[in-house]
């Protein structure tokens, strides 16, 4: 079967099918990786399965220095889904590269670093301090999207220009770029063009939704986060997320994409990577059943066999026609 061109009716016959995928210049041993935020700092996974079978690991947003998050609570569920206020917890990258990344390491892990900040020379630290670090660490995820900074009201994803500086300033990294955006903004297309423009090798699509839960009882929200909300995930988000990556892939098909949002099973990746997805993340499933992300890397390469499909590469944007 050629690139984008349709799969087949599955059949009993499975064919053999190469998992790779590349991301930019970044290869992958497969499509699946754990998204950021969903599988903490080092390889707490990793009791429940084999993080070198995946894709990559995807760690919690980092910033140079500790930081100490929300107060509690942070998580609450919702119908098909789930909220969050965790605020970006963090011990920083210097405690991460001492005490998280070897573990990583040692478990086999491809690891991407994603990394957040305030202002833009916070990203410069962030990045500067992973230079040179572990060659596990493959690529730096730029957090330019997490609702939980300043109540969501200032992002960096939803302002191209903004977005395009901090994107530059990670060059201090020294690694492939990442720009993970946000769907609250009706800029996403825009925004995507300029980080790729400033040097953003791929773009993550999407970080949480805004939005809060309110107790009727009590009758404020329920979060610790107050007035100022949270991330809204899980499959809930899903059709928001395909719809998004569907859309950059359309206006930008040169550009690589990292879908994440709401998937829980090989058919959510599948449609993600016929939208346009080089590659994905599972994220909040994850919570329910830690083995998510490893039944999504075997079941999307079931899903291919028994479509005649030889390369998960090739379904790449398959749902353009
Ligand atoms: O830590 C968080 O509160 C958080 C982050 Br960094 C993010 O990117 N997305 C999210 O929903 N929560």
């Amino acid at each position: 079967m050629g690139r984008s061109s349709t799969p087949r009716a599955a059949g009993t016959e499975g064919v053999a099918v190469d998992p790779a995928v590349r991301v930019g210049s970044v290869s992958l041993s497969n499509a699946v990786m754990t998204a950021s935020g969903t599988s903490g700092h080092g390889d707490e996974l990793g009791r429940y399965l084999d993080l070198g079978a995946l894709g990559a690991v995807v760690v919690k947003s980092m910033m140079a220095e500790p930081w100490p998050g929300n107060p509690a609570p942070r998580l609450a569920p919702v119908p098909a889904g789930m909220l969050n206020s965790v605020g970006l917890q963090g011990d920083g990258i210097g405690h991460w590269l001492d005490r998280e990344l070897p573990d990583l390491r040692a478990a086999g892990a491809t690891v991407v670093a994603s990394i957040w900040g305030r202002h833009v020379q916070d990203y410069e630290r962030a990045a500067g301090a992973l230079q040179g670090a572990d060659p596990a660490v493959v690529a730096v995820e730029v957090n330019l999207s997490c609702p939980n900074l300043d109540g969501g009201k200032h992002l960096f994803a939803h302002d191209p220009r903004a977005a395009a500086e901090v994107v530059e300033a990670c060059g201090a990294a020294g690694l492939p770029r990442w720009a993970k955006l946000s769907a609250n903004t009706d800029r996403v297309v825009e925004v995507a063009a300029s980080v790729a423009e400033a040097g953003a090798e791929a773009v993550t699509l999407v970080n949480t939704l805004l939005g809060m839960v309110i107790d009727p009882d009590r009758a404020a929200p329920v979060l610790g986060s107050g007035p100022a909300g949270g991330g809204l995930s899980g499959p809930a988000i899903h059709p928001v997320a395909v719809r998004t990556v569907f859309d950059v892939h359309a206006a930008l098909p040169g550009l690589p994409i990292v879908g994440v949002g709401g998937i829980v099973d090989a058919r959510g990746a599948v449609e993600m990577i016929m939208a346009g997805a080089d590659a994905v993340q599972v994220g909040t499933a994850s919570f329910a059943e830690p083995r998510t992300a490893d039944m999504v890397r075997t079941g999307l390469e079931h899903w291919c066999s028994t479509h005649g499909v030889r390369a998960v590469a090739e379904l790449k944007g398959c749902a353009h026609g």
